[in-house]
């Protein structure tokens, strides 16, 4: 009988140590998990600095921006200790700003004399959807949603009436887009419409930001005449800029292939940017993580004016 009651305390003993051991191994887990995430975090502040870097050095050495250029450029990634880490740099103005499209002269009076620009990139944004076979009227949608009235521009359009009448019911923003996800809360674009538009796409602090004909895809450069270019003829304009090594706005509008286009084109484009997204990425152990920073670059200097964690 004694003995078997030692056998029992013994038995309580052992699974207690190991109910112990659990815990405790829970724990440093937690704890490396913790000391993994923070050290992530650091490592992907370092890589933004270094975008950072690589974006001034770069606008002291050319003021013009072309794929061929450093930025672009900056490798597989790097093996780090117990992990690894990925930096690359987007150039945001490859693509049309979504802001463009919100007249100045609806927020601003119009007495000020500030000519509105806004109409030439809610066409641009037409030829876009027309372009991606999505239905032009989409645009008015996008034009309530950022103008600040109440006014339903057409059938297409949508104003708080139609938005509170959704379940669940919400209001149109009346203000600039921050991220271009915020379309899929737009009349008349789901997440299919979103995607295939979102290569192309962008939200930028700022209007009238002009497309750099340099970065910018081929499907993007198919919209900057008043008849789209053909699919042919944009992978043309991408080939001879890599072969040149990016273009002058006067050697892109002199192209055979923007023939009859320019005085559509020339207000629409440029050849440097200010607007980049520093796109980071780190594993450490089992913890990855991912930021997006968006930087804005002017007189020499770079700045984050954004960072969007990426899941
Ligand atoms: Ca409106
Ligand atoms: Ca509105």
């Amino acid at each position: 009988m004694a003995l078997l009651i030692v056998l029992f305390i013994l038995v309580i003993m052992i699974s207690t140590v190991a109910w112990l051991s659990d815990d405790i191994l829970r724990q440093l887990r937690t704890t490396e998990n913790t000391r993994n995430s923070s050290q992530a975090w650091q490592i992907l502040l370092g890589s933004e600095a270094w975008g950072i870097s690589v974006l001034i050095k770069d606008s002291q050495e050319s003021q013009v921006d072309h794929l061929g250029e450093a930025w672009n450029n900056l490798g597989q990634g790097v093996e780090i200790e117990q992990g690894s880490l990925q930096t690359a740099i987007e150039d945001m103005q490859g693509r049309l700003n979504l802001n463009n499209l919100l007249d100045e002269s609806s927020v601003i009076p119009p007495q000020t004399g500030k000519k509105p620009d806004a109409r030439i990139w809610t066409q641009a944004f037409r030829r876009l959807l027309i372009s991606l076979e999505l239905n032009p009227q989409l645009s008015d949608a996008v034009l309530d949603w950022l103008d600040p009235d109440q006014d339903v521009r057409s059938t297409s359009g949508a104003e708080d009436l139609d938005y509170l009448s959704m379940t669940p019911p919400y209001r149109a923003a009346n203000r600039a887009f921050s991220d271009i996800s915020e379309l899929l809360q737009v009349k008349g674009f789901d997440k299919k419409t979103v995607q295939k538009l979102a290569p192309f796409i962008a939200a930028l602090p700022a209007r009238n930001i002009r497309i750099n004909i340099n970065t910018a895809p081929a499907g993007l450069l198919r919209i900057l005449g008043k008849n789209l270019l053909s699919v042919e003829e944009s992978q043309r304009l991408v080939s001879d800029r890599s072969k040149a090594n990016g273009y002058t706005v006067e050697e892109f509008l002199q192209h055979d292939m923007m023939a009859g286009e320019q005085d559509i084109a020339a207000p629409l484009i440029t050849n440097q940017s200010r607007y980049f997204l520093i796109k980071s990425s780190t594993e450490i152990g089992k913890t990855r993580m991912k930021i997006n920073s968006l930087v804005e670059r002017k007189n020499g200097l770079a700045t984050v004016i954004g960072r969007m964690p990426v899941l």
